[in-house]
């Protein structure tokens, strides 16, 4: 006899299908449903129930996932499953801004379920291994009641009852691999230009990876403490070694924008007398006018 928790998945893309599956193979009973009916069927062969409608197989289940492309899908969604949701939790996976969970967290409230928004860190090949991360927010009795459930999907953190923090966490967390993504292209095209193997060269700075995670730990230290020690040295001489950088990206012809973005910053810092301080300080110049 089985005591897993029965699950229902809606949306049956590449991302809910691996969900669903993954419930299925750790035995909850687990009822689908998408938009288009035929993507259920390799879900109905594994074991799944098809349900023909969202609110049907909402009232399946306690713990309903939706897995959708986008906000609008969503609200198409969730307005069909008016009347079918209460006393049940939903657990939005569909990437989506704060404000979004947080109108999501107010609609299931309004319609009597408990909400759970979470964002998903990873590909669907990597579902129900550790190595996809799921941060959520919302309900914590939501959350306590269903971890177990969903630490099946992989690594699961939880980051406070407003609805909106997993989505600031899965933005913010995507926002660093995208600077950092477009800076190392920006470099690879230099080394390129120069005649260097980008193959060899990326090889050697993945190696000094493991560099970074304390680097990362002290500045996020010192952004907390608004004390800003000379990290990667004082400004005043990381100003010097940003011309010399701008110029030879210039004389490769590759883009230099983003580097002389960081100088401009560097020199108000300078400017303001703050010379003496590492490069984290120029955090003190990121934010909008008139903003903490
Ligand atoms: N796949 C991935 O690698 C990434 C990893 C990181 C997080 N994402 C997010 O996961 C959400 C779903 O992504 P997906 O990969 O499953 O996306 P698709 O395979 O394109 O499936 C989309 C499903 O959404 C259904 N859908 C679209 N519009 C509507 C609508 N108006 N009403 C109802 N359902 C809708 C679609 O149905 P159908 O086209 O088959 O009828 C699919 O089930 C997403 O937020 C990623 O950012 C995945």
């Amino acid at each position: 006899m089985t005591t897993a928790t029965p699950v229902t998945v809606l949306g049956l893309g590449a991302m809910g299908s691996a969900l669903a599956r993954t419930f299925l193979a750790k035995g909850h009973p687990t009822t689908v449903w998408n938009r288009t009916a035929s993507r259920s069927v390799p879900l109905a062969d594994a074991g799944a129930v098809a349900a023909p409608t969202a609110a049907a197989a909402a009232k399946a289940s306690p713990l309903v996932v939706l897995c959708l492309l986008d906000g609008t899908a969503v609200e198409e969604v969730l307005g069909a499953l008016e009347g079918a949701v209460a006393g049940r939790t939903l657990v939005n996976l569909t990437s989506g801004s704060p404000s979004q969970a947080r109108e999501y967290e107010r609609w299931a409230r309004e319609h009597g379920a408990a909400y759970l928004d979470g964002k998903i860190m990873g590909d669907p090949p990597y579902v129900g291994t550790p190595d996809i991360m799921f941060p959520f927010s919302g309900s914590r009795d939501a959350f306590t009641e269903h971890e177990e459930t969903l630490r099946e999907l992989g690594t699961v953190t939880y980051h406070g009852e407003d609805a909106g923090l997993a989505a600031v966490e899965f933005l913010a967390q995507v926002a660093v691999a995208y600077e950092l993504l477009i800076g190392y292209l920006h470099t690879l095209r230099l080394v390129q230009a120069e005649g260097v193997d980008v193959e060899e060269f990326g090889a050697r700075v993945a190696a000094s990876v493991p560099a970074y995670p304390a680097l990362l730990t002290s500045m996020a230290q010192a952004v907390k403490r608004g004390e800003y020690a000379p990290d990667l040295g004082p400004l005043d001489v990381q100003a010097a070694l940003m011309d010399d950088m701008i110029g030879h990206r210039e004389s490769a012809g590759v883009e230099a924008v983003r580097m002389r973005e960081v100088k401009k910053l560097m020199d108000r810092r300078i400017a303001d007398g703050h010379g003496g301080q590492g490069f984290s300080s120029l955090f003190e110049l990121l934010a909008p006018h008139g903003r903490p």
